[in-house]
């Protein structure tokens, strides 16, 4: 079939991410016989003009829509993006079969399907299952038998399969050079599954409970084409956790060592599975700066998230950091089950103590069918079995919903290492776009370490 890739995302906050998803699909696609173009509308500045085009050019039998996100997940400065996959759809419909897929559409894979009315969804890792709807297509098979296919005007669909391994991304379609020149990092994945079950996380959702691992010497070959093809210097892991297994983690950082690749890198870890060994194989790679899904800095938090690791993990953590000199930041999660006043107050504390090179906090957790969170959202009357979710709805524990703003704004303003996206604290758009006319390389929180003072709302 002929065949059109559309990548929706065109969020460029915090930076433009590469579409590695899309990118993984092109490969088991054009091995299945398949011819294609890529239509990536991140920096087409009038979408509908170039979807036009793109079909009355390639005039393609099917079109698939990759949707990454379906919103920005930041309270209270929420954008959804799902007006204009449904103009992607409506631009589709009569010319060319419409196939959506991707993170954003497996959350809620009947509700996104019909909310922007395309022909066929398919939920989870497409690398196996696209390829089989395309045959089913061709051949006039039932797609609706095919685990995580989701067909328009019908109820239902098989829960999808994950794969068992999955390849190198097909990167040769897109404009590789673009992403990192304005988003300042390549991205890479080395595994996929996250064996953990924090209340109100996705990741295992999306991913699976158990892990696949690549083969290391694939991982290698993958960076040193982004180095030699492209000339890439700085990668990010994408991995739920780069530091889990950790075994894996240290045979890939010393692969890299030993590869001599001259890249410099970060990635999310955890706490939990960190050690002074770990660090220094990771250094050694290339490691410049680590993020850890932290949450909070309040013991009974961390326990209400059923995070997997303690406050002295997380001091532990920081202080190897600290003594290794590697610029490290914490995400905080604001406003789950029991948050107080008290327990905002202690994050800020630990986060004093441990002194890490930013924070990023993000306040308010959004809600996802199928998440712990979810059934609590449901038990204390915030949403219904009927709510829809589409748009995000935020849970904000019932003990601090008033004033919550408010407090994290004051608290936050008082530090100069504190990033609050949905607040505007050291994060507007208008600001994130001014740090990156400096084309810097890597995570941007890495530069709070440059301004003086904490800004709200600041340059517009
Ligand atoms: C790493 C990551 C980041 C990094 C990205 C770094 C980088 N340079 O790439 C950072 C931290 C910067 C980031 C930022 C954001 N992220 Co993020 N991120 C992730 C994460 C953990 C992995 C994404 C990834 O690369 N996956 C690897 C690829 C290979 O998988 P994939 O894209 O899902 O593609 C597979 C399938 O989806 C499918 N597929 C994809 N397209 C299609 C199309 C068709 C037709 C078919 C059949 C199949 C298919 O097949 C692919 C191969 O198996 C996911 C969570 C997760 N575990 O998935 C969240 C996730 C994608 N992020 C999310 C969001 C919202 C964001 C942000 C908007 C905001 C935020 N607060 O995090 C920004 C947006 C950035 C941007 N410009 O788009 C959400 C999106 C869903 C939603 N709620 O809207 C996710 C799912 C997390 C969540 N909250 O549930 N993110
Ligand atoms: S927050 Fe991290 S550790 Fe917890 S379930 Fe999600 S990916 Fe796994």
């Amino acid at each position: 079939m002929k065949l059109l890739l559309i990548s929706a995302n065109r969020e460029r906050d915090p930076y433009p991410v590469f579409p590695i998803g899309l990118a993984c699909l092109a490969g088991p696609l054009a091995a299945a016989g398949h011819g294609m173009t890529v239509l990536d509308l991140c920096f087409e500045s009038d979408p509908p003009q170039a979807i036009s085009a793109a079909l009355a050019e390639q005039q393609p039998d099917a079109v698939v829509i990759s949707l990454r996100n379906l919103d920005n997940v930041t309270w209270p400065g929420t954008r959804s993006y799902l007006d204009g996959v449904r103009d992607i759809v409506t631009l589709v419909h009569g010319r060319a079969v419409a196939i959506i897929g991707g993170s954003g559409f497996s959350l809620m894979p009947v509700e996104v399907l019909a909310a922007v009315g395309a022909d066929y969804g398919v939920a989870g890792e497409g690398e196996h299952v696209l390829p089989r709807l395309l045959d089913c297509l061709e051949t006039g098979g039932d797609p609706s038998l095919l685990p995580g296919v989701v067909v328009s005007g019908r109820p239902g669909f098989i829960p999808p399969l994950p794969v068992e391994s999955f390849g190198t991304p097909d990167r040769t379609l897109f404009d590789v050079a673009r992403y990192y020149r304005e988003g300042g990092m390549a991205n890479v994945q080395t595994k996929r599954g996250c064996p953990f079950g924090c209340i109100y996380c996705t990741y295992p959702l999306l991913e699976g409970r158990s892990m696949r691992l690549r083969p290391i010497a694939e991982i290698i070959a993958e960076i040193r084409a982004l180095v030699d093809d492209f000339g890439v210097s700085y990668l990010y892991f994408v991995d739920d956790i780069f530091n889990y297994p950790p075994d894996f983690a240290s045979q890939l950082c010393r692969a890299m060592t030993m590869a001599k690749l001259p890249v410099n890198w970060s990635a999310f870890i955890n706490p939990d599975f960190i050690t002074a060994e770990l660090m220094d194989d990771m250094l050694a790679a290339g490691c410049d700066a680590v993020e850890f899904g932290s949450d909070s800095g309040s013991p009974l938090m961390l326990k209400n998230m059923r995070k997997s690791f303690s406050v002295e993990d997380l001091r532990k953590a920081s202080h190897l950091c600290t003594e290794l000199g590697l610029d490290f930041a914490h995400y905080m999660l604001f406003g789950g089950p029991g948050e107080t006043r008290a327990t905002i107050l202690e994050t800020f504390d630990l986060m004093d103590e441990v002194k890490p090179t930013a924070v990023i906090a993000m306040t308010g957790i959004r809600i996802y069918p199928h998440t712990a969170l979810y059934r609590t959202a449901i038990d204390e009357g915030l949403i219904q079995e009927s709510t829809s979710l589409l748009e995000p709805v935020f849970y904000i524990s019932p003990l601090i919903r008033d004033g919550f703003a408010d407090l994290i704004t004051s608290e936050a303003m008082k530090r100069r290492n504190w990033i609050a996206p949905g607040l505007e604290i050291n994060a507007s758009s208008a600001m994130l776009d001014a740090i990156r006319m400096f084309k810097v390389k890597g995570p941007l929180w890495k530069m709070i370490k440059g301004l003086g003072r904490s800004h709200h709302r600041p340059l517009s």
